[in-house]
């Protein structure tokens, strides 16, 4: 197939590739120590990366891409019962780790190898290899939240990565003198194909903070960065930051490109962006099946709580809830975005089921997004089919796996779990709990942990309630609206 990183190939050149803190690797230097590890990794099946935000996990994706080996990130923060399920249903042979790092038991019977790029480097390295994989083979299993039961494992392929890549650098006019700065978590598809992969895929570079500030973004952009990419916690953040923070509105008036996505950016915090700053954030709208749909253009028209048009080859339509289409362009008639185009994931790991669910009989995704087009097309996102979805921080999160993790608690009788609205996080969780001793519940930080600590930090209850009873309908099923509304 073509290349997925043309500047890797050949002879690479002494621009920066990727700088994580102090640690800058060139293109030459990521041929090196990508090479080696793709060397090392040609026969395994698929491969584990425990994704720390660090040079080693671009480095492993890199060296796995170029051997033609799936790559699966974990989440460093996974709890065990989490890292389990991932692990035995993507049944990786290797996973790939900077040395160093601590791996749970949870990953003690895959083979571990070490990212070594000062090696490689002391070596003189390899080169990079050919990519030797065919356009629809698998590149990356990501796995992703559903309303119940555990995440599912979404095979994206080398092409749906190589388009969605090519149509944002359409949209947003991306080259490789562009710098990004982020810092976003590496094992979702925003923070690793866009954030890394996206840059690498143009030549340019990327700049990871390892952990999200105001200051880390301000020095970035101040010192040569051109765009920003975050989720919409990070850029409420920078508004409330931005009153009393001179150096950090001059920093992202000077930015080519402020791009949010993951979750709606609330239109306050782009009307507090804009004043503070004169630049105006845009948004784009994807997800891990479709990589991404829409955005607004460089070129086009920034609309706050738009997220713009589609992508070059992305068709979307709008249907009905009988699967009637959606003619009006009218900003009011209401309709699931349906998706159509070779960004499409192939399908969810040893979920035949879920996969044919996703579908409809003509091939079109349903993503479960409610949305509007205004006359010129762009489209407004207005709500989400699935209460059960919750999105926080940016990150999606089932209701069910949380539900299920608080029942294995000894304290908790019946669980049941909702989002509501929250500043930051857009949503927060919200555990409905019926404790099994009403005399001595356990509390909101004991459950917090709990979770925190078999699933992942983030999809921890942020606040507890607790019920003498769950309200259910007459067919015993709990009536979610009823506590949220109550
Ligand atoms: C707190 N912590 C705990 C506990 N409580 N650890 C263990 N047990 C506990 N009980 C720790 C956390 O691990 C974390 O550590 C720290 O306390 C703060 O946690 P938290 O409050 O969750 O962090 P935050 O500061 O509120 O995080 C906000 C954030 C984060 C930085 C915006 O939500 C984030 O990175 N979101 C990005 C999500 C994302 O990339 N989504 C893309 C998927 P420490 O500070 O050490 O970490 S969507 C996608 O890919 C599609 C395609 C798309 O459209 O983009
Ligand atoms: P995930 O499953 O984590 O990949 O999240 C995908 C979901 O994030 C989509 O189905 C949308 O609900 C949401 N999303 C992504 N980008 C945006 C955006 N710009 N505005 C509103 N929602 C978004």
């Amino acid at each position: 197939m073509s290349s997925l990183f043309p500047a890797l190939a050949g002879s690479p050149g002494e621009r920066v590739a990727l700088r994580f803190g102090d640690r800058t690797l060139t293109y030459r230097d990521l041929a090196s120590a990508a090479g080696a590890t793709a060397a090392r990794i040609r026969e395994a099946g698929r491969v584990a990366v425990w994704a720390t935000p660090a040079p080693e996990t671009a480095v492993a994706v890199v060296g796995a891409l170029l051997a033609g080996v799936p790559a699966v990130p974990l989440n460093p923060k996974s709890g065990e019962k989490e890292l389990g399920h991932i692990v035995s249903d993507s049944a990786p042979t290797t996973v790939l780790a900077a040395a160093g790092d601590d791996l749970p038991a949870a990953l003690a019977g895959l083979a571990r190898l070490d990212v070594d790029i000062d090696g490689a480097l002391g070596h003189g390295g390899g080169s990079a290899p050919e990519d030797r994989a065919a356009d629809g083979d698998p590149a990356l299993v990501v796995y992703t939240s559903g309303t119940t039961g555990p995440p599912k494992g979404a095979v994206l392929s080398r092409r749906a990565v190589a388009v969605t890549l090519d149509a944002l650098a359409d949209a947003w006019q991306w080259t490789g003198a562009d710098v990004l700065v982020h810092a976003l978590p590496l094992f979702h598809v925003h923070g690793l194909v866009l954030g890394v992969l996206g840059p690498l895929r143009r030549g340019g570079s990327v700049r990871h903070l390892g952990r999200f500030t105001t200051e880390g973004v301000a020095r970035e952009l101040g010192d040569g960065a051109t765009m920003l990419f975050g989720v919409p916690t990070m850029y409420h953040r920078i508004a409330e930051a931005l009153p009393g923070d001179p150096e950090l509105a001059r920093a992202l008036a000077g930015a080519r490109l402020l791009v949010s996505g993951s979750a709606a950016l609330p239109v306050h915090d782009h009307e507090r962006i804009a004043a503070a700053t004169g630049r105006r954030v845009i948004e784009r709208y994807g997800m891990t099946e479709t990589l991404m749909n829409t955005s607004v253009r460089a070129d086009g028209e920034p609309r706050a709580g738009t997220v713009g048009v589609p992508l070059p080859g992305v068709e979307l339509r709008l249907v009905e809830d009988d699967g009637t289409p959606v003619a009006s362009y009218d900003g009011e008639s209401v309709g699931e975005i349906q998706v159509r185009g070779p960004n499409l994931f192939t399908e969810y790991l040893n979920r035949p089921d879920a996969t044919a669910a996703a579908f409809t009989a003509d091939g079109w995704f349903r993503t479960g997004d409610m949305a509007v087009r205004d006359p010129d097309g762009y489209v407004r996102i207005v709500g989400r089919r699935a209460t059960d979805l919750i999105k926080s921080g940016g990150y999606k999160i089932g209701a069910g796996e949380i539900e299920n993790a608080l029942l294995e608690h000894p304290g908790v009788r019946e669980a049941a779990v909702t989002g509501e609205p929250d500043a930051d996080l857009g949503e927060r969780i919200v555990a409905w709990i019926v404790p099994a001793d009403p005399q001595a519940p356990p509390s909101a930080r004991e459950l917090a942990d709990h979770v925190a600590g078999r699933l992942a930090p983030h999809k921890r209850p942020r606040v507890v309630r607790l019920l003498d009873s769950l309200p259910r309908n007459d067919m015993g099923k709990i009536m979610k609206r009823a506590l949220t509304q109550g």
